[in-house]
């Protein structure tokens, strides 16, 4: 008996259906909630995990990284586009970072009302970090942000649900138009399927693609959240979207091993990273940035610049990398001259440090504990992570949406704010690609974007398809074989991990993660790739995902694992190609392509998209234009 037949099948219709819980699905849950009110449409929301804890902002966020500050006339909407244009390398939708950069503010002011608490000074204004950044209190900011979600959806009665630990598969299409997707309990047997008029896709980027740093004993620490695997990316490569800037991952610089945000001491504290030696590698090597004009001499510079002097260091051997945070915390201290409100500071200086850890990333602020370091007395090592995919941060990959109606120019727009080029699929936060720098509060905000323009879509398009029968099994079927092999193969070796017959979630992930590392610009090849190297990537990968039938498990977790893997591949795919295909230089620090080692403005200041076509099985690649909005 086959073993789908131990799965009941349950059957969600919804208006609108929002995949994922976390910052832009519930920035979407929210605005949703207010147009159904106004237009009788219903609204479901879908996570894998709960939304209290789900997702990047799970532990917490000690700043929020996107507020402009327009009321109060602290900066200007072009200066922010201009920002973060530089920051990609001149690779970025102008229309798209303004639409969000113009409300972003709105949403800041409602998490306050919400109950999170914003650092203030004695006027009660916002206490910067940076130009961009606010600093918070927010070891409970998802917490907080994923109420309001919920209470909004709980306002419509039985017409909003949110539905916590299903897994979402695989898109479900009638032709063109998405209208439904298709998923699994992680904790019944039970499958999901849901028919629904317009579909956004905020399942969060990428992480694990690539061989992470830490391994063995501390496997599955990251800087990016183990639980976003690929999802968004694989369902809109699946519905057949075209797909942006998928060579652009991010490779943060982060206090090394437990992964603590280097942004409070780069910008609050104004601490100095150093090489072993003490010397500031951003004086020393400031000569290396003029090769990468114009961006290279903009202020600040881009990030991956940055962390490319800081690799240039450790090519040379002048490691460990040290955050100065002593001299930093004795610096501001030493400015006071009143010895007593010095002390006071002082105190104050290690209270704020200690805290930027504990409201985001716990482990380091263990790892400090345990490795006896006071940051006022003895500096820490940063250092240059795996790579990851996190288009809200400083990368860039995502699907390609269409602009606001009033700011995007031609080529930049063909329907809804937001919407992909698939019919009812849009894609917001991770999701959606070349509108970086969003971080929590932008994607927050343009989950709401999406939100009201897929609201608007069913408005327009209010018939609800049938659902094919027949591919609807395959997909159920397709969906739940790793358990049946597993089930079927599990006794005929006594060791359930080694069997001829399957190979389990973990190993496939590794050999992935290894495919990545070493042929496509992972950690220990120092981020260099060149074409024959890639060349060799996409022939192992193709070998892997062979093998991507044979993935077993031995109950519903791990079958999310089998299908966290699978997505992993899609995205694995699009970046190797990608890359190949842009050839040039153009995010060093990012990754290095030894065969085209600079930038070449006049060829590829571009988007390079890529589309995989679902009736062809074959992929596209294309280039786009970078259209500039702002001097
Ligand atoms: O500075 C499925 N980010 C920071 N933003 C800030 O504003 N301030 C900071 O201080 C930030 N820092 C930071 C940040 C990110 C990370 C990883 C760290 C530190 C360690 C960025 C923001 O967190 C980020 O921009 C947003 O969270 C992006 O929002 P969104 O919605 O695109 O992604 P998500 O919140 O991770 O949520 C994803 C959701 O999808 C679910 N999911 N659901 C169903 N089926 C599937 N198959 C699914 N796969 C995933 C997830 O459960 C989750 O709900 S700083 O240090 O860099
Ligand atoms: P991080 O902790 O690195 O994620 O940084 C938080 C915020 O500060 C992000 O907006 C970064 O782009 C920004 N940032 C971090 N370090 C620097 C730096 N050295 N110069 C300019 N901006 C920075």
């Amino acid at each position: 008996m086959s073993i789908a037949n131990n799965f009941e099948t349950v059957e969600v219709h919804t208006d609108i259906l929002i995949l994922g819980g976390g910052m832009a699905a519930c920035g979407a849950a929210y605005e949703a909630a207010h147009w159904a009110k106004k237009n009788n449409l219903s609204v479901t929301l879908v996570d894998k995990a709960s939304m209290d804890r789900s997702g990047a902002v799970a532990m917490g966020l000690s700043a929020i990284n996107m507020y402009l500050g327009l009321k109060e006339g602290k900066n200007t909407l072009s200066d922010y586009v201009k920002y973060v244009k530089n920051d990609l390398m001149g690779i970025a939708r102008d229309d798209l970072v303004a639409n969000i950069g113009r409300h972003v503010d709105a949403s800041v002011h409602l998490f306050e009302k919400w109950g999170l608490p914003i650092w203030k000074d004695e006027d009660g204004k916002y206490v910067n970090e940076g130009r961009w950044q606010i600093m918070i209190h927010g070891e409970s900011y998802k917490t907080i942000v994923a109420e309001a979600a919920k209470n909004a959806l709980a306002e419509l009665g039985d017409k909003g649900q949110y539905i916590e630990r299903v897994f979402i598969t695989d898109p479900i299409m009638d032709g063109d138009r998405c209208v439904g997707a298709i998923g699994f309990s992680v904790r019944e047997n039970k499958v999901y399927i849901f028919r629904a008029k317009t579909v956004l896709a905020t399942m969060g980027g990428a992480v694990h693609v690539f061989k992470p740093k830490s391994v063995g004993e501390g496997l599955g620490r990251s800087w990016y959240p183990p639980f976003n695997s690929g999802a968004s990316a694989y369902f809109t490569l699946k519905a057949g979207a075209e797909m942006t800037c998928q060579e652009v991952r991010f490779v943060p610089v982060r206090f090394k091993d437990a992964y603590g945000p280097v942004g409070a001491w780069f910008l609050l504290f104004k601490a100095q990273a150093t090489n072993a030696l003490g010397e500031n590698y951003m004086q020393t090597r400031a000569p290396e940035l003029e090769k990468w004009a114009p961006y290279g001499e903009a202020k600040p510079t881009p990030t991956n610049l940055r962390n490319y002097l800081m690799m240039l260091e450790i090519e040379e051997g002048k490691g460990p990398i040290f955050m100065r945070t002593d001299e930093a915390i004795q610096r501001i201290v030493d400015s006071i001259p009143d010895e007593k409100e010095a002390k006071r500071k002082l105190k104050e200086l290690e209270k704020e440090a200690w805290e930027d850890f504990l409201d985001m990333t716990v482990s380091q602020a263990l790892l400090w504990a345990s490795t006896n370091i006071k940051p006022e007395e003895k500096p820490s090592e940063i250092s240059a992570t795996e790579p990851y995919f996190i288009s809200s941060h400083s990368g860039a990959s995502g699907a390609w949406v269409s602009g606001p109606e009033d700011l995007a120019p031609e080529g930049y727009k063909w329907g809804y704010p937001n919407m992909t080029t698939v019919r009812g699929l849009f894609a917001a936060g991770d999701a959606s690609g070349a509108s970086s720098h969003k971080f929590s509060s932008g994607s927050f905000t343009e989950g709401r974007i999406a939100a009201k323009a897929a609201a608007s879509f069913c408005v327009d398009n209010p018939d609800l398809p049938a659902l094919p029968e027949e591919r609807l099994n395959e997909l159920k079927e397709g969906m739940l074989k790793p358990l049946e092999l597993f089930n079927t193969h599990k006794g005929y070796t006594q060791d359930p991990n080694i069997n001829p017959n399957y190979i389990r979630p973990q190993m496939f992930m590794f050999r992935l993660q290894k495919i990545m590392d070493e042929y496509a610009g992972g950690a220990s090849s120092g981020f260099k790739t060149s074409a024959p190297l890639l060349e060799k990537g996409l022939e192992n990968l193709a070998m892997l995902r062979e093998d991507m039938a044979s993935l077993a498990a031995e109950d519903t977790h791990e079958l999310m694992r089998c299908w966290e893997n699978i997505h992993r591949i899609w995205q694995a795919e699009s970046h190797i190609r990608t890359m190949l295909f842009r050839e040039e230089t153009r995010w060093p620090g990012y990754y290095f392509r030894s065969d085209f080692p600079e930038l070449k403005e006049e060829d590829w200041k571009c988007f390079a998209n890529c589309r995989w076509n679902p009736e062809s099985g074959e992929w596209e690649m294309l280039k786009r234009d970078v259209i500039d909005m702002v001097d």
